[in-house]
């Protein structure tokens, strides 16, 4: 079944499973994400409607869905009780609300073995491709940044690795060598040029990977997947409320966090922009992004990582486009694409910012030690 075959009756049988009042008004795709397959669902209840998110997860990506959706329960139960004792706080609409099945499962399998969560719909709110403001890219940083601090403390075990070697750089790297080689799409001459780019940096794969190994990085409880559409600012407040998409919520460091977030909130073009003339890096929505991550983080932030933050984002938007360049080889396995040659145009725009980036590297690290101290 793809994306947008859905129907009402197929929506029905769905969620039907789950334990939500009422019948299906609508359901329809929703969202941009790459992976899971989003649905906003309409519940009629009496006079009233309800919201839900529904997703069918894809168990390519996530092979060990019960270790995923342990990890969310742990993380969205602390930060609800720690939300709670937050005056002013809405746990509802500042953390992901996970509704149960039946059966008391947080996941229903179909006939075809597909397995499906909901989600309580944060209502009042909307997500960005591409935010408006600097006042946006600081709220964004900000919430991230809360949302580390807010788990800081999550009591032991550690959390599962829902997909192991997530932000291992230099296996994504081994992977693209390994994708050109092979090349059984006969598709590396297409691309030698974008190849041999990613082949040029090597020598910066290595940064935090070594960093944590030597314990100069530490391993926190990170999101590692902080693209700006995985935040929800509230409609009237323009406030980041709800850091979202917890799939890949696990053991991890925050410079892959805060790159990410400089990969997708420094400029104002998209992930798979093909004028590369409009990618280019704001020092002054830098600011922003800095002022409102720092905020939050120089309480907890050693100072390697501080050190290293500028560098994150070349790192990470290195990372993802050598893994967008990785799956043009292999045939588009991983990233959904909505026309051919998309994953190339998306590897395409992550290098020319990572080349961006890097020209302007000294302004961007002068912007963060004016608040490394407060
Ligand atoms: P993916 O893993 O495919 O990126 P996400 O979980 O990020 O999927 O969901 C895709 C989009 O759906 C988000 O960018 C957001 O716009 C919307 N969304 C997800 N969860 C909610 C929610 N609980 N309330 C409102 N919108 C949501
Ligand atoms: C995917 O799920 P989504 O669309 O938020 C991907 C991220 C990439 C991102 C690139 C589990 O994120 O790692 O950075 O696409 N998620 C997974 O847009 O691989
Ligand atoms: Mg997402």
């Amino acid at each position: 079944m793809i994306h947008d075959e859905l129907t009402l009756i197929g929506a029905q049988a769905i969620v039907d499973a789950f334990d939500i009042p009422g019948t299906v008004a609508s359901c329809a795709p929703f969202g941009y994400g790459h992976i899971n397959d989003t649905f906003a669902v309409t519940m009629q209840v009496d006079s009233e409607t309800e919201r839900y998110i529904l997703q069918r997860i894809n168990e390519r990506v996530f092979c060990d869905v019960n270790g995923m959706m342990e990890n969310i329960i742990r993380v969205t139960d602390h930060l609800r009780a720690k939300l709670r004792d937050r005056p002013g706080s809405d746990p509802a609409r500042e953390t992901m609300t996970i509704m149960p099945t039946h059966d008391g499962n947080w996941v229903y399998r179909d006939a075809s073995e597909d397995a499906w969560r909901m989600y309580l719909f944060i209502n009042g709110a909307i997500t960005y491709e591409i935010i408006e403001s600097h006042h946006q890219a600081g709220e964004a940083t900000k919430a991230f940044g809360v949302f580390q601090e807010l788990l800081s403390d999550l009591p032991a075990p550690r959390l599962h690795d829902t997909i192991p070697d997530f932000h291992n750089t230099p296996k994504r790297f081994e992977h693209l060598v390994a994708a050109a080689t092979n090349d059984s799409l006969n598709r590396a001459a297409t691309c030698r040029e974008d190849i041999d780019f990613a082949l040029g940096l090597e020598g910066i794969t290595a940064t935090v990977t070594d960093g944590m190994r030597a314990g100069q990085i530490p391993e926190r409880v990170t999101h590692n997947d902080t693209k700006i559409n995985n935040v929800m600012f509230d409609n009237k407040t323009d406030c980041g409320i709800c850091v979202i998409d917890l799939d890949t919520v696990m053991p991890g460091s925050v410079l892959y966090d805060f790159g990410d977030q400089i990969r997708t909130t420094i400029g104002d073009f998209q992930e798979n922009e093909r004028d590369l003339r409009k990618v280019s890096a704001g020092l002054d929505r830098y600011e922003s992004m800095v002022a409102g991550y720092m905020g939050v983080a120089r309480n907890f932030l050693v100072p390697r990582e501080v050190d290293l933050l500028t560098d994150s984002g070349i790192l990470i938007t290195y990372e993802i486009g050598m893994r967008f360049l990785t799956d043009h080889i292999e045939g588009d396995t991983y990233f959904r694409i909505h026309r051919p040659g998309e994953n190339l145009d998306r590897a395409r725009t992550q290098f020319a910012l990572v080349r961006d980036l890097r020209s302007k590297s000294d302004a961007l690290k002068a912007i963060v030690e004016r608040h490394r101290d407060a």
